[in-house]
């Protein structure tokens, strides 16, 4: 299939998130792209064209939007296949989709965390969003800023469950993410072998511009995980025509085990919950996760996150699905995986994404 010639309209920032995943799948695919920054006239005009205030979003050459990162990945790889970043083998290509929205989805509460409730982070990434995002919005900028400050520790961590009594779980999780990590590139470049593939991706997000830019956990990863330090700068600079006839391992590799307990037993157990919680028309549920209790809010994207990974189990074929199930049980993943009656996010329902109406992450 033809790909445009004109490079893609990325909208985000800079110290994004979810703008730094993407950034780097385009940059290994080497997808011509440009950067630009939402300001309020393109928070006006992304919100409008793809359902969803937030970012990235993608501009084609054609005039389409394209906004949610998860989708928008497949979607180009079904208009530039190689090198492929979904495994060809049907379970490590399963595994590594749960492993991606792990890791999108549940790293985001100690990422948001540690950008916004330490001083200096806070300080930091104020002054770089305000400068980046609201040039021309007429207010002092120490304001702006202040503003920034409030704004996000309301909705991303106060909002998000992090009080006093859940904060040293938060951060447990993101020295286990290390750890698990670290283990892995010890033996290899990258999460399943020479290349980059969906699950580096997945990780990249948290990892890049919050645990690896920010100044507290940056300094904790350089301490803990330098190997995860050094895998960044790989990533980053990982391009296709160099990389990618790399060779992958065979099957889900064993050190993969950490990361599938932690999404068994914290995880799954949460997307559960949550879906429950849809069901029920909460906006806001009590979970137990690994013996520690949160209030979280109620997401029906995230609903839709946990119906993406059944219905791709069900495209696996007898074996696959055999096999995959094996492994699931094996790290306590496979209960939690069918655990919520059939979730109905109601999100999507004629498959269009990452066109058509986008969701955010909060909100029922
Ligand atoms: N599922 C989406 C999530 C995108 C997302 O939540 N992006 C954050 C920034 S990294 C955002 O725009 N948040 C909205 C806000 O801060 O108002 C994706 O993968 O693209």
């Amino acid at each position: 299939m033809s790909f445009p010639a004109a490079p893609l309209r990325v909208y985000g920032s800079r110290i994004s998130y979810y703008t730094g995943k993407l950034e780097a799948y385009l940059r290994y695919k080497e997808i011509p792209y440009e950067c630009i920054a939402m300001t309020p006239r393109f928070w006006r005009t992304v919100t409008e064209k793809t359902g969803a205030a937030q970012m990235p979003a993608v501009e084609l050459p054609d005039g389409r939007w394209l906004t949610d990162t998860t989708p928008i990945i497949d979607w180009l790889e079904t208009r530039r296949p190689e090198p492929a970043v979904i495994p060809a083998d049907p379970v490590q290509a399963f595994t590594s989709r749960l492993v991606e929205d792990y890791a999108d989805e549940w790293l985001w509460r100690p990422a948001m965390h540690y950008r916004w409730s330490y001083r200096p982070d806070a300080m930091a990434r104020s002054r770089a969003l305000v400068d980046e995002l609201t040039p021309g919005v007429p207010l002092p900028g120490a304001l702006k800023r202040l503003l920034m400050r409030l704004r996000q520790r309301t909705y991303y961590v106060r909002g998000d469950g992090v009080t006093r009594a859940t904060r040293p779980h938060v951060e447990a999780a993101y020295f286990r993410a290390l750890d698990q990590l670290e283990t892995i590139f010890d033996a290899r470049p990258f999460l399943l072998g020479a290349r980059p593939t969906l699950a580096d991706f997945g990780f990249f997000a948290s990892m890049f511009r919050h645990f690896g830019l920010d100044p507290t956990p940056s300094a904790i990863m350089r301490e803990r995980a330098p190997g995860v330090w050094a895998w960044l700068g790989r990533t980053w600079d990982a391009r296709g025509t160099r990389l990618g006839n790399g060779a992958l391992v065979a099957g889900v590799p064993a050190d993969w085990a950490r990361i599938l307990g932690e999404i068994g037993s914290a995880y799954l157990p949460y997307l559960n919950a949550n879906a429950a919680a849809l069901r029920a028309g909460r906006r806001h549920f009590d979970v137990d996760i690994q013996g520690v209790r949160y209030r979280l809010p109620t997401s029906r994207y995230r609903v839709w996150c946990l119906e993406r990974l059944r219905a791709h189990f069900q495209t696996l074929d007898e074996r696959a699905a055999a096999d995959a199930r094996a492994l699931l049980e094996k790290h306590g993943c496979w209960e939690p995986l069918w655990q919520a009656e059939a979730p109905c996010s109601g999100h999507d329902p004629d498959g269009s994404a990452p066109f058509g109406r986008g969701l955010g992450v909060y909100g029922i």
